[in-house]
């Protein structure tokens, strides 16, 4: 399962485009798994748009993983469910999910990071490992000492959230993360599908520098 390229959707940032939208845009410029984030939708909207970007990845081969809402991701057939500090505990959505269901888990520190390993989780997301405007509760950046202490203190995926440019994202890399996760970079762009490659690229060179 690669996390390389974590694209979150996002109406706000997204220059007028649907979510739907965003992510047939993403999966072309290559990414590896798109999240459905919106706070503000309704139930029964953020379902049947669930639905189509299950379809749209599912067709790219990509990972679809729902933000907060483990009923919608079930329903929806999503591959998982990204949980927070404040959402549903992750050992009590273990005990409910399939088997092979992913739960990603944000963190902001060691202690958190190996609860959350110890309670079921699939990937970490250090949140935020920079500063961003993109999350009104986002808080200051981890920054990438703490990215490299959490690297070292457990054995799951990790990915990096908030603030990754193409400018940072090779510093990310760099010090320990699997991948970025990334609104504005690339839902904010004109050209989402552009800036999916380029950041995917910029990845892939950080990974196998030379
Ligand atoms: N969680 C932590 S920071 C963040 C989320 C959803 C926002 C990331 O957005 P951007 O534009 O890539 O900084
Ligand atoms: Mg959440």
């Amino acid at each position: 399962m690669a996390y390389d390229l974590y694209v979150i959707t996002d109406e706000m940032i997204g220059k007028g485009r649907s979510h739907t939208r965003l992510a047939e845009m993403a999966l072309l410029g290559g990414a590896d798994v798109i999240q459905l984030r919106d706070k503000n939708m309704d139930s029964a909207s953020l379902f049947w748009t669930a639905t189509e970007i299950r379809a749209l990845t599912g067709d790219a081969g990509a990972c679809f993983i729902m933000n907060d809402r483990l009923d919608l991701a079930l329903a929806a057939g999503a591959d998982g469910v990204h949980l927070g500090q404040q959402d549903m505990p992750v050992g009590e959505a273990r005990r409910i999910v399939p088997r092979d269901f992913i739960i990603g888990c944000s963190v902001g520190s060691v202690e958190e990071a190996v609860h959350a390993e110890i309670s079921g989780a699939d990937y970490l997301a250090l949140s935020p490992v920079f500063a961003t405007t993109s999350k009104d509760d986002a808080g200051d950046g981890h920054g990438l000492r703490t990215l490299g202490a959490i690297r070292a203190a457990t054995r799951l995926p990790l990915v990096a959230i908030g603030g990754i440019t193409r400018e940072n994202i090779g510093s990310v890399i760099g010090a320990g993360a699997d991948g970025a996760a990334v609104i504005s970079a690339v839902v904010g762009e004109e050209d989402v599908t552009s800036a999916a490659r380029a950041m995917k690229r910029l990845i892939a060179e950080a990974k196998s520098p030379g």
